[in-house]
């Protein structure tokens, strides 16, 4: 990206294409650098937790490597980069990882700032956190600009992308800062029991990212779905012995008959 955007200080790109969480997720992805590629952008950048996940976590560090894609590290791929992180996906990832990908992931940085625009995976100050969601006992529920203006004090940007909440959303900050999230690549719904119990759900199985652009000195966040095969995905994912991401693939939904009342 050195060679075509520098450093973006007064040169950004006419288009940037943001990525995020794709968890591992290659149709997905190669569907939506295919899309990237027929709208003829060049430059992308990746907001972090490429591999983890049931599916093709080697495959995806393979592209995301070759393709130079720009990338901070999520916090999911942090368990997979480090010895603590222990569960079952994490096992799984690194089962298939070579030592080059783990490497790889290590040394991701947590955040990337370049030109206008601060890249993130949760806050800036915190992999885990979501920035543009909040989610308590009583449920989730989006924040308002003064709370993610708290979240991003001090981040000198005039755009800050994040993912790891998985929804695509984006929001204007009273100082006219832009705080966009692209939602998630490979994983369209889950359920987390962190902070409190809760799910997310795209309500379709389609790839999400996003294309910024800068026209007139106005940052504009356009949100994009694709369709991919998502039924090799979830079959992939039960082969690999996760029904709960099989469905969540295939539907963009999670199990609800579970939590229902
Ligand atoms: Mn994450």
């Amino acid at each position: 990206m050195s060679s075509r955007g520098g450093s973006w200080g007064g040169h950004f790109p006419a288009a940037l294409a943001v990525l995020s969480d794709v968890h591992g997720n290659l149709g997905a992805l190669d569907a939506v650098l295919d899309d990237v590629s027929a709208r003829g952008i060049r430059d992308i950048v990746h907001l972090g937790d490429a591999v983890y996940g049931p599916l093709d976590p080697r495959g995806t560090a393979e592209r995301m490597i070759e393709r130079g894609i720009p990338s901070v590290r999520g916090n999911e791929d942090r368990l997979v980069a480090f010895p603590e992180g222990r569960n079952a996906t994490v096992d799984f990832a690194r089962s298939e990882l070579r030592a080059e990908h783990v490497r790889w992931l290590a040394e991701l940085p947590p955040t990337i700032a370049r030109g206008d625009l601060l890249l993130c995976h949760g806050t800036p100050r915190d992999d885990a956190t979501y920035l543009l969601l909040d989610v308590s006992p009583s449920g989730v529920r989006a924040r308002d600009p003064s709370e993610v203006a708290a979240l991003v004090e001090g981040i000198e940007a005039a755009v800050v992308l994040c993912g790891h909440d998985h929804t695509p959303n984006a929001v204007r900050l009273p100082g006219g800062v832009l705080v966009a999230n692209p939602g998630s690549v490979g994983c369209p719904a889950y359920e987390d029991d962190q902070p409190a119990p809760h799910r997310i759900e795209n309500g379709t199985p389609h790839a999400r990212y996003a294309i910024l652009s800068l026209r007139d000195d106005e940052w504009a966040c356009e949100r994009i779905a694709v369709a991919y095969d998502w039924n090799a995905a979830a079959a992939l994912a039960r082969r690999n012995g996760r029904p709960d991401w099989s469905l969540a693939l295939a539907t963009g939904r999670t199990c609800r008959a579970r939590h229902e009342p």
